[in-house]
């Protein structure tokens, strides 16, 4: 059968992603909303030869639609994804709002798509950062058991939105007087400070906790934990934003359960895995590069090498789209495992 969908957020750099995946997918729709603040009230957005109209979310707006996609921030989920559940809607929620929610199930279909069972109507979307890794450490982790995880990632700036991306192409041009690029944007919207991301790497992702860690890395950590199912499992990252327009990097340490296994074992173990491809031979210099990875569905891992030091540890380099695995494609895989 068919639904009615609604995008939250339609005109922003996931939102789009959402609208063209649908299509290109051939999800079955019945008809498309495209949603987001008023002031894109009545633009016109053109996916494969059709034309879409923006509307303004309101409570009404979901009156008769089946499946909602939220990607408008946070505050826009907490606003309307209850009451658009009420109205009668799914809600597939790709923001922070409700991810760490106990009963709100959080999502990878290739690693936990029996969570679903149990929604109550709002499905969370786990952070992009979050979704490259699990996926690519989920057939590790059957195999070999997982001890610890330790990330240091590598992030495009279209995880900050739109406006990022427009900010790092107009510093980008600067580079005669690159310290004193305009920032308005980066680290974080919300920010007191800003810095120029063009020609720099900002350690500084989302707002600081009083840790000392960032959002952006307890994400990580917490999301990790809930999607695995493994409060024991030891995680901690480092989150850094660099002058990449899209595909977050990750070079990713980890501590496998069993000991005597090679890095051909993990290569092995990796090899057609769902949603993965292993990019990984030195001697033709071949590992994934976010910019390679842009616009694909796959996410990519290579680089893989055993620690010498440590009999259970292995460094692997693991690249996606942010935008894609790590947003619109992961959000839609989830409607589709609804469906079936
Ligand atoms: P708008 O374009 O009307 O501001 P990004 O992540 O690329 O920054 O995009 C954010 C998305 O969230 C945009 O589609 C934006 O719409 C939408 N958005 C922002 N504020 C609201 C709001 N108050 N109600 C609905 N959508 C909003
Ligand atoms: C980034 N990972 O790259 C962030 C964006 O919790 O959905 C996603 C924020 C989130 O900036």
């Amino acid at each position: 059968t068919t639904k009615s969908v609604a995008i939250v957020g339609a005109t922003g750099a996931v939102g789009k992603k959402i609208l063209e995946k649908l299509l290109e997918r051939n999800f079955p729709v019945q008809s498309i909303k495209l949603l987001a603040s008023s002031r894109s009230a009545g633009k016109e957005i053109i996916v494969g030869g059709n034309t879409y109209t923006v509307e303004e979310t309101v409570p009404e707006s979901f009156d008769g639609v089946d499946l909602a996609f939220f990607s408008a921030g946070g505050n826009i989920s907490k606003m309307f994804a209850q009451e658009a559940v009420t109205r009668g809607a799914v809600v597939i929620d790709n923001t922070s709002a409700f991810r760490m929610t106990e009963h709100i199930p959080l999502v990878v279909p290739e690693v936990n798509e029996h969570a679903l069972q149990n929604h109550t109507g709002i499905i969370a979307n786990p952070n992009c950062s979050t979704i490259q890794m699990v996926t690519a450490l989920q057939p590790l982790r059957e195999k070999f058991g997982m001890k610890r995880i330790i990330v240091s990632t590598y992030q495009a700036v279209s995880g900050a939105g739109a406006e990022a991306i427009a900010e790092l192409q107009s510093q980008s041009g600067q580079f005669a007087d690159r310290a004193d690029s305009e920032a308005s944007i980066l680290p974080s919207a919300g920010a007191s400070k800003h810095y120029p991301i063009a020609f720099n790497a900002i350690p500084q992702i989302d707002s600081f906790d009083s840790s000392g860690y960032t959002l952006e890395e307890l994400k990580m950590i917490n999301e990790t934990k809930k999607i695995f199912g493994d409060d024991d499992l030891h995680v901690s990252a480092t989150c850094v934003r660099l002058p990449v327009v899209t595909g977050h990097s990750e070079s990713v340490y980890i501590e496998i359960g069993k000991v005597g296994i090679t890095a051909e074992d993990i290569r092995e173990a990796l090899v057609g895995a769902p949603g993965i491809v292993v990019q990984d031979d030195p001697s033709t210099q071949s590992y994934p590069m976010p910019l390679f990875a842009e616009g694909e569905d796959d996410v990519f891992v290579g680089r893989i090498r055993k620690d010498p030091d440590h009999p259970a540890g292995f460094h692997l380099w693991i690249v996606a789209d942010n935008l894609l695995k790590g947003a619109a494609l992961n959000s839609i895989q989830i409607a589709e495992s609804l469906i079936r």
